[in-house]
Protein backbone atom coordinates (compact mmCIF):
# COMPACT_ATOMS: atom_id res chain seq x y z
CA UNK A 1 0.00 0.00 0.00
CA UNK A 2 1.41 3.41 -0.97
CA UNK A 3 2.18 5.92 1.99
CA UNK A 4 0.28 9.10 1.37
CA UNK A 5 1.48 12.62 1.37
CA UNK A 6 0.35 15.68 2.84
CA UNK A 7 -1.02 16.56 -0.80
CA UNK A 8 -3.06 12.99 -1.41
CA UNK A 9 -6.89 12.71 -0.45
CA UNK A 10 -6.37 10.29 2.42
CA UNK A 11 -4.58 13.02 4.18
CA UNK A 12 -7.42 15.83 4.10
CA UNK A 13 -9.48 13.17 4.83
CA UNK A 14 -7.42 12.03 7.99
CA UNK A 15 -6.98 15.72 8.82
CA UNK A 16 -10.19 16.07 8.48
CA UNK A 17 -11.10 13.68 11.12
CA UNK A 18 -8.48 14.60 13.36
CA UNK A 19 -10.52 17.60 13.62
CA UNK A 20 -13.54 15.35 15.08
CA UNK A 21 -11.18 12.53 17.48
CA UNK A 22 -10.07 11.24 20.33
CA UNK A 23 -6.85 10.07 18.24
CA UNK A 24 -5.18 7.06 17.61
CA UNK A 25 -5.11 3.81 19.60
CA UNK A 26 -3.57 0.63 19.22
CA UNK A 27 -4.31 -1.95 22.12
CA UNK A 28 -3.09 -5.39 22.69
CA UNK A 29 -7.07 -7.52 24.02
CA UNK A 30 -7.18 -6.58 27.34
CA UNK A 31 -7.56 -9.15 29.75
CA UNK A 32 -10.02 -9.03 32.62
CA UNK A 33 -9.22 -6.57 35.15
CA UNK A 34 -9.28 -9.32 38.12
CA UNK A 35 -7.16 -7.86 41.11
CA UNK A 36 -6.71 -11.43 42.41
CA UNK A 37 -8.12 -14.82 41.89
CA UNK A 38 -11.36 -14.96 43.72
CA UNK A 39 -11.77 -18.89 44.02
CA UNK A 40 -9.08 -19.04 46.46
CA UNK A 41 -10.65 -21.60 49.32
CA UNK A 42 -10.81 -19.40 52.12
CA UNK A 43 -10.69 -20.63 56.13
CA UNK A 44 -13.72 -19.40 57.70
CA UNK A 45 -12.69 -16.20 59.36
CA UNK A 46 -14.98 -14.04 61.03
CA UNK A 47 -14.94 -11.33 58.05
CA UNK A 48 -15.51 -13.60 55.09
CA UNK A 49 -18.13 -15.75 56.84
CA UNK A 50 -19.71 -12.11 57.42
CA UNK A 51 -19.42 -11.44 53.70
CA UNK A 52 -20.91 -14.88 52.94
CA UNK A 53 -23.79 -14.24 54.67
CA UNK A 54 -25.08 -11.12 53.50
CA UNK A 55 -24.24 -11.41 50.00
CA UNK A 56 -25.74 -13.63 47.70
CA UNK A 57 -22.41 -14.29 45.64
CA UNK A 58 -19.65 -16.61 45.45
CA UNK A 59 -17.55 -14.42 44.87
CA UNK A 60 -18.38 -10.86 44.71
CA UNK A 61 -16.56 -8.67 42.09
CA UNK A 62 -15.30 -5.57 43.92
CA UNK A 63 -14.12 -1.91 42.71
CA UNK A 64 -10.47 -2.76 41.36
CA UNK A 65 -10.29 1.17 39.84
CA UNK A 66 -12.54 4.12 40.41
CA UNK A 67 -11.80 7.50 38.42
CA UNK A 68 -13.47 10.77 38.63
CA UNK A 69 -14.10 11.80 34.75
CA UNK A 70 -13.82 15.59 34.23
CA UNK A 71 -15.15 17.88 31.54
CA UNK A 72 -13.54 17.85 28.06
CA UNK A 73 -14.25 19.51 24.90
CA UNK A 74 -15.95 17.35 21.87
CA UNK A 75 -17.80 17.30 18.21
CA UNK A 76 -18.29 20.73 17.74
CA UNK A 77 -18.04 22.97 21.29
CA UNK A 78 -19.81 20.03 23.20
CA UNK A 79 -18.95 18.83 26.87
CA UNK A 80 -18.40 14.91 27.88
CA UNK A 81 -17.24 13.40 30.96
CA UNK A 82 -15.37 10.65 29.64
CA UNK A 83 -14.12 7.83 31.46
CA UNK A 84 -13.87 4.40 29.47
CA UNK A 85 -11.57 5.26 26.36
CA UNK A 86 -10.15 8.50 28.63
CA UNK A 87 -6.66 8.13 29.78
CA UNK A 88 -7.36 6.08 32.91
CA UNK A 89 -9.33 3.10 31.49
CA UNK A 90 -8.78 2.97 28.01
CA UNK A 91 -10.01 -0.16 27.21
CA UNK A 92 -11.95 -2.42 29.00
CA UNK A 93 -12.92 -5.28 26.46
CA UNK A 94 -15.80 -4.68 24.96
CA UNK A 95 -16.46 -0.81 25.87
CA UNK A 96 -14.33 1.06 24.14
CA UNK A 97 -16.08 4.63 25.11
CA UNK A 98 -18.43 6.02 27.90
CA UNK A 99 -19.00 9.75 27.62
CA UNK A 100 -21.50 11.83 29.94
CA UNK A 101 -22.16 14.36 27.43
CA UNK A 102 -23.77 17.81 28.34
CA UNK A 103 -24.82 20.32 25.07
CA UNK A 104 -26.76 22.94 24.04
CA UNK A 105 -27.13 24.88 20.13
CA UNK A 106 -25.64 25.25 18.47
CA UNK A 107 -22.81 22.58 19.74
CA UNK A 108 -23.34 19.36 18.94
CA UNK A 109 -21.78 16.48 16.66
CA UNK A 110 -22.29 17.20 13.21
CA UNK A 111 -21.78 14.95 10.04
CA UNK A 112 -19.26 12.05 10.95
CA UNK A 113 -18.48 8.35 9.99
CA UNK A 114 -18.20 4.99 12.21
CA UNK A 115 -17.05 1.48 11.39
CA UNK A 116 -16.73 -1.58 13.13
CA UNK A 117 -19.02 -1.30 16.99
CA UNK A 118 -22.12 -0.03 18.09
CA UNK A 119 -23.02 2.90 19.85
CA UNK A 120 -25.75 3.27 22.71
CA UNK A 121 -27.26 6.63 23.09
CA UNK A 122 -29.26 6.69 26.44
CA UNK A 123 -30.97 10.28 27.07
CA UNK A 124 -30.76 11.65 30.53
CA UNK A 125 -32.44 14.63 30.31
CA UNK A 126 -33.56 16.58 26.94
CA UNK A 127 -33.93 15.81 23.28
CA UNK A 128 -31.23 14.65 20.69
CA UNK A 129 -31.92 14.61 16.68
CA UNK A 130 -30.06 12.50 14.79
CA UNK A 131 -29.99 11.50 10.87
CA UNK A 132 -27.80 9.72 8.75
CA UNK A 133 -27.04 9.36 5.20
CA UNK A 134 -29.28 6.52 4.63
CA UNK A 135 -32.41 8.82 5.25
CA UNK A 136 -32.81 7.58 8.48
CA UNK A 137 -33.80 10.03 11.09
CA UNK A 138 -35.25 10.05 14.98
CA UNK A 139 -35.44 12.13 17.86
CA UNK A 140 -34.31 10.54 21.38
CA UNK A 141 -35.92 11.80 24.52
CA UNK A 142 -35.06 11.74 28.16
CA UNK A 143 -35.22 7.73 29.13
CA UNK A 144 -35.20 7.00 25.43
CA UNK A 145 -32.86 4.08 24.19
CA UNK A 146 -30.81 4.67 20.55
CA UNK A 147 -28.94 1.24 19.81
CA UNK A 148 -27.11 1.62 17.01
CA UNK A 149 -25.04 -1.09 15.13
CA UNK A 150 -22.64 0.91 12.78
CA UNK A 151 -20.90 -2.44 11.57
CA UNK A 152 -19.56 -1.73 7.52
CA UNK A 153 -20.21 2.09 8.28
CA UNK A 154 -22.48 4.63 9.00
CA UNK A 155 -22.56 8.64 8.68
CA UNK A 156 -24.32 10.86 10.63
CA UNK A 157 -25.69 14.08 13.23
CA UNK A 158 -26.23 14.05 16.61
CA UNK A 159 -27.23 17.16 17.66
CA UNK A 160 -29.54 19.01 20.90
CA UNK A 161 -33.26 19.86 19.70
CA UNK A 162 -34.57 21.80 22.75
CA UNK A 163 -32.93 24.98 24.13
CA UNK A 164 -30.70 24.54 27.38
CA UNK A 165 -28.64 21.57 28.33
CA UNK A 166 -29.63 18.48 26.76
CA UNK A 167 -28.10 15.05 28.74
CA UNK A 168 -26.90 11.42 28.23
CA UNK A 169 -24.82 8.74 28.26
CA UNK A 170 -22.78 7.26 25.16
CA UNK A 171 -21.58 3.87 24.99
CA UNK A 172 -19.75 2.13 22.82
CA UNK A 173 -19.43 -0.82 22.28
CA UNK A 174 -16.32 -3.02 20.39
CA UNK A 175 -17.74 -5.67 17.75
CA UNK A 176 -16.15 -8.86 16.79
CA UNK A 177 -14.10 -9.14 13.84
CA UNK A 178 -16.71 -11.20 12.17
CA UNK A 179 -18.80 -8.23 12.69
CA UNK A 180 -17.54 -5.54 11.85
CA UNK A 181 -18.58 -5.30 8.47
CA UNK A 182 -22.26 -6.32 8.96
CA UNK A 183 -24.91 -3.76 7.13
CA UNK A 184 -25.59 -1.40 9.90
CA UNK A 185 -28.82 -1.57 12.36
CA UNK A 186 -30.62 0.47 14.51
CA UNK A 187 -32.61 -0.91 17.96
CA UNK A 188 -34.71 2.58 18.99
CA UNK A 189 -36.67 2.12 22.73
CA UNK A 190 -38.76 5.07 23.89
CA UNK A 191 -39.00 5.41 27.52
CA UNK A 192 -41.92 3.82 27.91
CA UNK A 193 -40.77 0.43 26.18
CA UNK A 194 -38.01 0.01 27.79
CA UNK A 195 -38.13 -2.95 30.38
CA UNK A 196 -38.27 -2.10 34.18
CA UNK A 197 -38.53 -3.59 37.32
CA UNK A 198 -38.78 -2.47 40.62
CA UNK A 199 -37.90 -4.64 44.11
CA UNK A 200 -37.52 -3.43 47.79
CA UNK A 201 -36.61 0.43 46.69
CA UNK A 202 -34.73 -0.55 44.29
CA UNK A 203 -36.10 0.41 40.27
CA UNK A 204 -34.04 -0.62 36.82
CA UNK A 205 -34.10 0.28 33.62
CA UNK A 206 -33.21 -2.72 31.83
CA UNK A 207 -31.63 -1.16 28.55
CA UNK A 208 -30.03 -4.70 27.35
CA UNK A 209 -29.54 -7.76 29.64
CA UNK A 210 -31.66 -9.23 32.62
CA UNK A 211 -32.38 -7.68 35.97
CA UNK A 212 -34.79 -8.91 38.94
CA UNK A 213 -36.61 -11.95 36.12
CA UNK A 214 -37.31 -9.22 33.45
CA UNK A 215 -35.55 -9.01 30.04
CA UNK A 216 -34.83 -6.10 27.43
CA UNK A 217 -35.24 -6.95 23.73
CA UNK A 218 -32.59 -4.94 22.47
CA UNK A 219 -30.64 -8.02 20.65
CA UNK A 220 -26.52 -7.21 22.00
CA UNK A 221 -24.04 -8.68 19.02
CA UNK A 222 -21.28 -8.33 21.58
CA UNK A 223 -23.11 -10.27 24.77
CA UNK A 224 -24.09 -7.28 26.87
CA UNK A 225 -25.77 -6.33 30.24
CA UNK A 226 -26.69 -2.08 30.41
CA UNK A 227 -28.63 -1.04 33.27
CA UNK A 228 -29.58 2.16 34.81
CA UNK A 229 -30.57 1.38 38.47
CA UNK A 230 -32.00 4.37 41.51
CA UNK A 231 -31.28 2.45 44.79
CA UNK A 232 -33.18 4.54 47.52
CA UNK A 233 -31.51 5.70 51.32
CA UNK A 234 -31.22 2.57 53.22
CA UNK A 235 -32.00 0.23 50.23
CA UNK A 236 -29.17 -2.81 48.76
CA UNK A 237 -29.03 -4.27 45.49
CA UNK A 238 -27.14 -7.92 44.95
CA UNK A 239 -27.52 -7.98 40.65
CA UNK A 240 -25.74 -10.95 39.25
CA UNK A 241 -22.98 -10.74 36.48
CA UNK A 242 -21.73 -13.20 33.74
CA UNK A 243 -18.50 -14.45 35.32
CA UNK A 244 -15.85 -13.53 32.92
CA UNK A 245 -17.11 -10.64 31.69
CA UNK A 246 -15.79 -6.93 32.05
CA UNK A 247 -17.86 -4.86 34.21
CA UNK A 248 -17.97 -1.18 35.43
CA UNK A 249 -20.57 1.27 37.35
CA UNK A 250 -20.78 4.66 36.05
CA UNK A 251 -22.46 6.90 38.61
CA UNK A 252 -24.80 9.29 37.36
CA UNK A 253 -26.31 11.02 40.80
CA UNK A 254 -25.66 10.22 44.68
CA UNK A 255 -23.28 8.84 46.59
CA UNK A 256 -23.14 4.35 47.58
CA UNK A 257 -20.74 2.05 48.64
CA UNK A 258 -20.01 -0.54 46.19
CA UNK A 259 -18.39 -4.37 45.88
CA UNK A 260 -18.26 -4.71 49.46
CA UNK A 261 -19.80 -3.49 52.75
CA UNK A 262 -16.72 -1.60 53.91
CA UNK A 263 -16.12 0.12 51.37
CA UNK A 264 -16.09 4.15 51.10
CA UNK A 265 -18.34 5.78 49.49
CA UNK A 266 -18.33 6.60 45.89
CA UNK A 267 -20.17 9.82 44.11
CA UNK A 268 -21.52 11.39 40.86
CA UNK A 269 -19.17 11.24 37.26
CA UNK A 270 -16.80 8.79 39.35
CA UNK A 271 -16.45 5.35 37.12
CA UNK A 272 -15.71 2.16 39.03
CA UNK A 273 -14.20 -0.61 37.15
CA UNK A 274 -15.35 -3.89 38.71
CA UNK A 275 -13.00 -6.60 39.31
CA UNK A 276 -13.62 -10.85 38.75
CA UNK A 277 -16.59 -12.24 40.72
CA UNK A 278 -20.16 -13.41 40.00
CA UNK A 279 -22.25 -10.27 41.20
CA UNK A 280 -22.21 -6.99 42.36
CA UNK A 281 -23.96 -5.56 45.41
CA UNK A 282 -24.52 -2.03 46.50
CA UNK A 283 -25.39 0.10 49.65
CA UNK A 284 -27.21 3.28 49.68
CA UNK A 285 -26.54 4.91 53.11
CA UNK A 286 -26.83 8.24 52.12
CA UNK A 287 -30.04 10.35 52.53
CA UNK A 288 -30.66 11.05 48.84
CA UNK A 289 -31.51 8.47 46.28
CA UNK A 290 -28.44 6.71 44.50
CA UNK A 291 -28.83 6.35 40.72
CA UNK A 292 -25.96 4.59 38.36
CA UNK A 293 -25.52 2.61 34.80
CA UNK A 294 -24.18 -1.10 35.06
CA UNK A 295 -22.69 -2.28 31.81
CA UNK A 296 -20.94 -5.92 31.73
CA UNK A 297 -19.72 -7.45 28.63
CA UNK A 298 -17.88 -10.39 27.46
CA UNK A 299 -14.45 -9.62 26.33
CA UNK A 300 -13.87 -9.89 22.62
CA UNK A 301 -9.66 -10.39 23.38
CA UNK A 302 -9.21 -9.38 20.03
CA UNK A 303 -6.13 -6.76 18.81
CA UNK A 304 -8.29 -2.61 19.04
CA UNK A 305 -6.89 -0.54 16.84
CA UNK A 306 -8.99 2.82 16.61
CA UNK A 307 -8.69 5.84 14.72
CA UNK A 308 -11.20 8.23 15.84
CA UNK A 309 -14.64 6.77 14.61
CA UNK A 310 -12.91 4.01 13.02
CA UNK A 311 -12.64 0.53 15.30
CA UNK A 312 -11.22 -2.33 13.57
CA UNK A 313 -8.53 -5.13 14.55
CA UNK A 314 -5.43 -3.88 12.42
CA UNK A 315 -3.84 -0.59 10.94
CA UNK A 316 -4.13 -1.92 7.42
CA UNK A 317 -8.01 -2.30 7.99
CA UNK A 318 -8.12 1.69 9.78
CA UNK A 319 -6.36 2.53 6.24
CA UNK A 320 -8.89 0.94 4.14
CA UNK A 321 -11.75 2.25 6.38
CA UNK A 322 -10.55 6.14 5.92
CA UNK A 323 -10.24 5.07 1.99
CA UNK A 324 -13.75 3.75 2.17
CA UNK A 325 -14.99 6.98 3.73
CA UNK A 326 -12.83 8.85 1.30
CA UNK A 327 -13.61 7.18 -1.82
CA UNK A 328 -17.15 6.31 -1.13
CA UNK A 329 -17.07 2.23 -1.23
CA UNK A 330 -18.03 -0.03 1.01
CA UNK A 331 -20.69 1.16 2.98
CA UNK A 332 -20.10 4.63 2.67
CA UNK A 333 -21.41 4.46 -1.12
CA UNK A 334 -23.81 7.30 0.26
CA UNK A 335 -20.95 9.93 2.03
CA UNK A 336 -20.59 11.57 -0.84
CA UNK A 337 -23.58 13.31 -1.86
CA UNK A 338 -25.02 13.41 1.82
CA UNK A 339 -25.02 16.24 4.53
CA UNK A 340 -27.26 16.70 7.25
CA UNK A 341 -29.80 19.41 6.96
C1 LIG B 1 -16.86 10.79 17.68
C2 LIG B 1 -15.23 12.71 18.75
C3 LIG B 1 -16.60 12.72 19.03
N1 LIG B 1 -19.05 11.28 22.39
N2 LIG B 1 -21.36 11.45 23.01
C4 LIG B 1 -14.68 11.77 17.95
F1 LIG B 1 -17.11 13.67 19.77
C5 LIG B 1 -17.42 11.75 18.51
C6 LIG B 1 -18.87 11.71 18.84
C7 LIG B 1 -19.24 11.56 20.23
C8 LIG B 1 -20.53 11.61 20.76
C9 LIG B 1 -21.81 11.79 20.27
C10 LIG B 1 -22.82 11.82 21.20
CL1 LIG B 1 -24.46 12.07 20.69
C11 LIG B 1 -22.59 11.64 22.54
C12 LIG B 1 -20.35 11.45 22.13
C13 LIG B 1 -18.38 11.35 21.25
O1 LIG B 1 -19.72 11.82 17.98
F2 LIG B 1 -17.64 9.87 17.17
C14 LIG B 1 -15.48 10.79 17.41
N3 LIG B 1 -14.92 9.84 16.64
FE1 LIG C 1 -21.80 9.30 16.20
Amino acid sequence: MPRHSAASPIYTALARLANFNSGRRVLLASRNTSSSSARTIMSSSSSSAATAASVPFQSPRKVVKKVLSLSQSEGQGATVRRSIGGHEVRNLDPFLLLDEFSVSKPAGFPDHPHRGFETVTYMLDGVFTHQDFSGHTGTIRTGDVQWMTAGRGIVHSEMPAADGVQKGLQLWINLASKDKMIEPRYQELESKDISQAEKDGVAVRIIAGEAFGVRSPVYTRTPTMYMDFTVQPGSQLHQPIPEGWNAFVYIIEGEGVFGKEGAAPASAHHCLVLGAGDGLSVWNRSGAPLRFALAAGQPLNEPVVQQGPFVMNSRAQIQQAMEDYYYGRNGFEKASQWSSA
